[in-house]
């Protein structure tokens, strides 16, 4: 732009041209890279603090007996526990993503919507605070689980409906966060790059926008009955008044399911185009990567009575939602297929997010197989709301959802600093992740199997060793993520420049080194076809 403004003479407009600076250029940013790095540190300050309460709990749990919290006051940590997490920490985290890289894959300039992408994201503060706030007015925050079922929610002080309302803030800022993506990606491809040529991360955030699209206003319908039951004398989920509480998981799940595949779906992104370039092959299977995506999605819509085969349903309502869910298994199993094939006789090397992507293929699959068992009615009856659960659902969501995006930042963080991450640090971070991730959640598989229920303050005897363990190990897993914040400042701070195409280094510099030609999918800005 200076060159243009010299050629022309006209001084003025360079103060024109001038982009805000200091807390201007964050506040009214209106570039998809600045935008993103916001969302990845808010993203990164909301999944600390839910890790906090998380240890609250893990310190509770530590062993039997109450020693620290009131039981309300635990229920309140694993509530806030799961929405700051779900919709603070994994939504927001992979919105950043997708802000940083979907116009650099797909070769344009910026999103289609800038000011509504400034927009999207200056909903979230608020929605944070106002969640967070809820802990500190009369009745404190809700004591009702993630999934504020009714009737309980009913019960709850004015922190449920901050709550329902930082919700409400959040899944609007959602909706336009996909109504942005969808934009930029269907119209502002460079020439060339067709559908079926766009690298995996931006498939996968596409199908992502349409879900969220689909069952954000679903969630935004539950809780506003939820707020006209509790202050407008309407009886949505009251049995006393002709309603039926049960609607209301009814309605929750035809969101939560379809939520489920939105934490994960860009993760099988960002784990696509990390595993062929540390195997230097392409990947394989693109295309059936792209249909097993979209059957997922599709099939996402049609399992959401699985969390529900407790309620009384129909053997016949059971079977269908055993056998959908069970198919769910096909497509995932296409992926994760396809990811060892890539890997298959290639030259693999094990840099820092190759072995993200390589402990997401291992773990997040154990907790597809528990899923499975999960699916199945028979089971299911007996491990509902056991630690079982919270064993599968953080397989998935954090040796998924979560190892993935760090897989992701240590892969693009070159990308956006200009700098090399500290491989030392990073192989720290993923190792004491790895070992201190399974130390607390696979006990919880035992504790499960043996009948600890989720959500209690207390357990008897019975449970006590492995609870100690999953403390132990939540401890550990916690500490262990200050070695990614050291990690990332110190790349933010300086290091080793990163080449323009650091994937394509051949000089030996950088130790990322890929034969050429690399493989078409994972080039970050395409080559222009005519
Ligand atoms: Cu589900």
């Amino acid at each position: 732009m200076s060159a243009i403004v010299h050629d022309h003479g006209h001084a003025h407009d360079a103060a024109h041209d001038h982009a805000p600076s200091g807390w201007r250029r964050w506040l009214y940013a209106t570039n998809h890279k600045d935008i993103g790095t916001m969302y990845l540190w808010f993203s990164f300050t909301m999944f600390l603090s839910g890790g906090v309460l998380a240890l609250g709990i893990r310190s509770e749990l530590f062993q039997p007996g109450l020693q620290i919290f009131e039981p309300q006051f635990f229920n309140q940590l694993t509530t806030m526990h799961g929405l700051i997490m779900v919709f603070g920490a994994i939504m927001p985290g992979f919105v950043g993503f997708a802000n940083w890289q979907i116009p650099l894959q797909i070769g344009a300039p910026d999103m289609a919507f800038a000011r509504m992408n400034n927009f999207s994201f200056w909903l979230l503060p608020p929605a944070a605070l106002l969640l967070v706030g809820s802990f500190f007015v009369p009745g404190g925050a809700p004591a009702t689980g993630w999934t504020v079922y009714a009737p309980l929610t009913v019960q709850m002080g004015m922190g449920m409906d901050m709550a329902i309302f930082a919700l409400h803030i959040m899944g609007a800022s959602s909706i336009m966060g996909s109504i942005n993506i969808i934009t930029t990606i269907l119209n502002m491809r460079a020439p060339g790059m067709t559908l079926m040529k766009m690298p995996m991360f931006v498939w996968t955030w596409l199908i992502t926008a349409y879900l969220l699209i689909a069952v954000m206003p679903v969630l935004a319908g539950a809780i506003t009955m939820t707020l006209t039951d509790r202050h407008f004398g309407t009886s949505f989920f009251n049995a006393a008044g002709g309603g039926d509480p049960v609607m209301f998981q009814h309605i929750f799940w035809f969101f939560g399911h379809p939520e489920v595949y939105i934490m994960i779906l860009p993760a099988f992104g960002i784990v696509s185009q990390i595993v062929p370039v540390f195997s230097r092959k392409p990947l394989f299977g693109y295309a059936s990567m792209v249909y097993a995506t979209a059957s997922i999605a599709i099939l996402s819509f049609i399992v959401w009575a699985h969390h529900m085969f407790t309620t009384g349903m129909p053997v016949t309502g059971q079977l269908f939602f055993m056998y959908a869910t069970m198919l769910i298994a096909v497509p995932t199993g296409v992926k994760i297929f396809n990811w060892l094939a890539t890997m298959w006789k290639g030259s693999l090397t094990f840099e820092t997010p190759m072995l993200w992507a390589i402990g997401f293929i291992f773990v997040f699959t154990m907790g597809g197989f528990t899923g499975l068992i999960c699916a199945m009615a028979p089971i299911d009856i007996q491990i509902q709301d056991t630690y079982y659960v919270v064993a599968h659902f953080h397989y998935v969501l954090v040796a998924g959802s979560l190892f993935a995006m760090f897989g992701g930042a240590y892969f693009w963080l070159p990308k956006w600093t200009g700098h090399m991450y500290d491989e030392k640090l990073g192989k720290w971070h993923f190792w004491l992740s790895m070992i201190f991730f399974n130390v607390t959640f696979f006990p919880m598989h035992f504790l499960g199997l043996a009948g600890m229920p989720r959500r209690y303050a207390d357990y008897p005897m019975q449970f006590a060793d492995f609870n100690m363990v999953a403390s132990i190990g939540a401890f550990g897993f916690g500490l262990s993520q200050l070695i990614f914040l050291w990690a990332v400042l110190k790349c933010i701070k300086g290091g080793p420049k990163a080449k323009e195409n650091y994937f394509d280094a051949q000089d030996g510099g950088l130790e990322w080194t890929v034969p050429s030609p690399a493989p078409f999918h994972t080039f970050e800005t395409p080559p222009v076809v005519k």
